[in-house]
């Protein structure tokens, strides 16, 4: 075997249970960085999250706020529309269950998930309900790292990963749908990876 093919083979882990690698897809042990524009800093003592649009009541966290809200430790696999697929990723964060507790969504059927830097994607409520979704702060146990997300971002592990928006400030619920950043220029509204639901028309 040649060293070529033995550095190929080296860089793409084997895959123990195939079932669990949706179609088209490979694995990676790296951590892939895919950002559409500069990685947003933002001060902690600025922060807040916000759940606005037909929410009733309107709420609002600080930091300090936010970060003292009941936590869920989740290890799930994640899925990037450009191929990579990676195990077994640990993230500590709050569920959407628990933030939308108490809140009367009203006649709201769909959301969209806001960033600094001004990147959004949208979601059904349907679909982040139920231990789907989750607003991470943590991975691998330590604070989320900036071009990751930190200090904050969404995670919709069971969608393809464009829809767990990096730097999420908060989510805006609308009655209708409304196509977000990479819904617009192309991507799948919804984006099951196990549908391949990769661009519009898939
Ligand atoms: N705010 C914001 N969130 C984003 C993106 C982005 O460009 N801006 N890229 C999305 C895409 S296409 C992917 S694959 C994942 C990548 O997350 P990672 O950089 O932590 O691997 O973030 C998603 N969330
Ligand atoms: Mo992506």
């Amino acid at each position: 075997m040649s060293i070529i093919s033995r550095g190929f083979v080296g860089r793409r882990p084997q895959v123990d249970d195939p079932s669990r690698l949706p179609p088209g897809q490979y694995l990676t042990a790296g951590f892939p960085v895919l950002s559409a524009g500069p990685t947003p800093r933002s001060r902690l003592d600025d922060w807040t999250f916000q759940i606005r649009g037909l929410a009733d009541p309107a709420r609002s966290w600080t930091w300090d706020q936010f970060t003292a809200l009941p936590t869920d430790t989740v290890t799930v696999d994640i899925h990037c529309v450009t191929k990579w697929s990676k195990f077994d990723t640990v993230w500590t964060g709050v569920s959407l269950d628990s933030l939308l507790e108490g809140v009367n969504i009203g006649g709201a059927r769909f959301l969209t998930a806001f960033c600094d830097g001004g990147y959004t994607t949208n979601l059904p409520l349907q679909e982040v309900m139920g231990g789907k979704a989750w607003v991470a702060y943590q991975f691998d146990g330590k604070p989320l790292e900036p071009p990751h997300g930190g200090p904050a971002r969404f995670l919709v592990p069971h969608l393809y990963f464009w829809k767990s928006a990096k730097w999420v400030r908060g989510l805006e619920l609308h009655a209708e749908d409304k196509p977000g950043f990479w819904e617009t220029y192309g991507y799948h509204n919804h984006g099951d990876p196990w549908r391949e639901q990769r661009y519009s028309g898939d």
